[in-house]
């Protein structure tokens, strides 16, 4: 392998953060976008000594500035080998007739708009790149099982899962890899971003159980995203062991 850039959305924070410091560890060069310019700049300064790292402020809903970041990318990260679709959030966790419109858009505009936004703008150094190249998308367990308070979210993801296996269909032959990687409860800032900043609530979900961790999804996409050139995993469902499906809901009188 002698391109190895991996181009990471959402690397301030959770899956992505930690996604960039498992590929740092195995010597690949990194493309690391998010808003949080203070936080790119500090997970640089960490992952200096074991890797190159390009870092870019960047919010994935601007698609022309996801298309001019993606064309200034300097020769040293390109063409990328993996891009990982990972910024996203979920909004309003309360019943469909309460949210704000608002809120809905945000999620369609970052989870689909964004992710469609940057995999066009990285598809043609994929297919640059070629045999093993691949997209690792974050899906979610939301994006199969509806649960109360899911509404928009859960479409989202839903789309990204049937996104992410009509794109392998036009990509047979290239040799671009595609993944809906699904995870289900894990501890990020997440729950934190879906409160509005209710670090109660947030605490009160993953307390008295063991969800996944950060690392753990960041293994999973580093596996897929390594395995030989001819293996694609189309889609990874993940959850804690301590989690699983519940009971249809009944409305009686
Ligand atoms: P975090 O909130 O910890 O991280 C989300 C990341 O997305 C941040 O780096 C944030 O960066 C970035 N982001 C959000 N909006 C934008 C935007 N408009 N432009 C660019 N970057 C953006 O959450 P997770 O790590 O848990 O979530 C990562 C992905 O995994 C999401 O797609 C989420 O839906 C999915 N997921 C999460 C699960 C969980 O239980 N945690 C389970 C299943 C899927 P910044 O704010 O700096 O822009
Ligand atoms: C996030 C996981 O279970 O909150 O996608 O939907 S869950």
């Amino acid at each position: 392998m002698n391109n190895k850039v991996v181009f990471i959305t959402g690397a301030t924070s959770g899956f992505g953060r930690a996604t960039a410091r498992r590929f740092a560890q195995a010597g690949w060069s990194l493309v690391l976008s998010g808003r949080r310019t203070d936080r790119l700049e500090e997970l640089k300064k960490e992952l200096a000594g074991q890797a190159a790292v390009h870092i870019a402020t960047l919010d994935v809903r601007d698609a022309d500035a996801v298309a001019a970041m993606v064309a200034a990318l300097p020769a040293a990260f390109r063409p990328v080998r993996c891009l990982v679709n990972n910024a996203g959030l979920a909004l309003a966790p309360i019943p469909a007739q309460k949210v704000v419109l608002k809120d809905w858009h945000t999620m369609i505009d970052t989870n689909v708009t964004g992710l469609v936004n940057v995999t066009h703008a990285v598809l043609p150094s994929l297919l640059e790149t070629g045999a093993g190249a691949s997209i690792v998308n974050l899906g979610s367990v939301a994006g199969s099982w509806p649960y109360p308070g899911g509404h928009v979210y859960g479409a989202t993801k839903a789309f990204v899962q049937q996104f992410s296996y009509n794109l392998r269909c036009d990509l047979q032959g290239t040799g671009v890899r595609v993944t809906d990687i699904a995870p289900g409860m894990a501890e990020t800032e997440f729950t934190l971003v879906r409160t509005g900043g209710d670090q109660a609530a947030s605490d009160k979900l993953y307390r008295g159980t063991t969800p996944l961790t950060a690392e753990d999804i960041a293994e999973q996409i580093f596996y897929v995203a390594t395995l030989p050139d001819h293996i694609n995993i189309n889609r990874l469902e993940v959850m804690p062991t301590r989690q699983a499906w519940s009971a249809f809901a009944i409305d009686r009188d």
